[in-house]
């Protein structure tokens, strides 16, 4: 995958590309990162990228031209790449969205700065408007960088040990089982045995039932949306009984 970010602060983009997993994915030529600086696609003396808004206010706007010029250089470099518009008017980014733009070769990020950008910024150059989520930023940088996390550890060999984003959170439409490592005891708390007792198969079932039960305490939302298998249902029904066993019991009596 190889990642083209347009931007008028490229060097905001030196510390994210030098560290931990991002910096071993560009080292084992897993991804490749560049970037583009706006500011060298503006064709006046003081390279200006940014302009009054016609009608009055006190925002200004990004100039149309440099920034096409600037898009147009990296589809040129990735002419197979898919292009994305940081905004908050984009649609909402998610983990799904997350594996649709893994399957590019290619990804062209294009950070608006300001109050936004030239309406007349060729559509056509653009791919996807992305936002990811309901604030406003000072740029698209941060929300760039999010984007080029989450895809590249999709990469199959980016996150080292093979398809280790299989069971991420989301994956199954569940949130990530609970996690345990050493000591086995910490400040009175022991780890759940059956993590230590080296049944594969009741590992896994504990595992499903933690991500169950997280999922309904934390994420109600994700569970009505999942289409739940038959051991999902057998889990969710005996906790339906458990809780009718409480509610019946008739608390007056105690
Ligand atoms: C981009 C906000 C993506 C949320 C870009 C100002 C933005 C943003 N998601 N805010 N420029």
């Amino acid at each position: 995958m190889d990642f083209v970010v347009l931007t008028i602060f490229p060097d905001m983009f030196d510390p994210f590309w030098n560290h931990g997993i991002i910096r071993r994915a560009i080292e084992q030529k897993k991804i490749s990162a560049s970037t583009i600086n706006i500011r060298d696609y503006a064709r006046d003396r003081h390279q200006v990228t940014d302009d009054k808004t016609y009608g009055g206010g006190s925002g200004m706007v990004m100039k149309p031209e440099p920034l096409a010029g600037a898009i147009r250089a990296a589809t040129q470099k990735l002419p197979t790449a898919g292009s994305v518009l940081l905004t908050p008017q984009g649609k909402p980014f998610h983990q799904n969205m997350a594996r649709e733009l893994a399957s590019f070769d290619g990804l062209v990020l294009i950070c608006g700065r300001y109050e936004g950008v030239d309406e007349r910024i060729c559509h056509d150059l653009i791919d996807y408007e992305i936002s990811i989520g309901d604030y406003v930023l000072t740029g698209g940088e941060l929300a760039a960088m999010i984007i080029i996390d989450a895809v590249t550890r999709l990469i199959p060999g980016a996150l080292g040990g093979e398809n280790a984003a299989e069971n991420d959170s989301f994956s199954n439409g569940l949130l990530e089982h609970a996690h345990y490592t050493r000591p086995q005891r910490y400040e009175g708390q022991e780890v759940p045995e059956v993590l230590l007792s080296g049944h594969h198969q009741e590992i896994e079932r504990w595992r499903l039932e933690s991500s169950l039960m997280r999922t309904l305490l934390k994420r109600p939302d994700l569970l009505q949306q999942k289409r739940l298998n038959q051991q999902e249902i057998i889990i969710l029904d005996k906790w339906r009984n458990e809780i009718d066993k409480v509610l019946k019991f008739d608390h007056k009596k105690r």
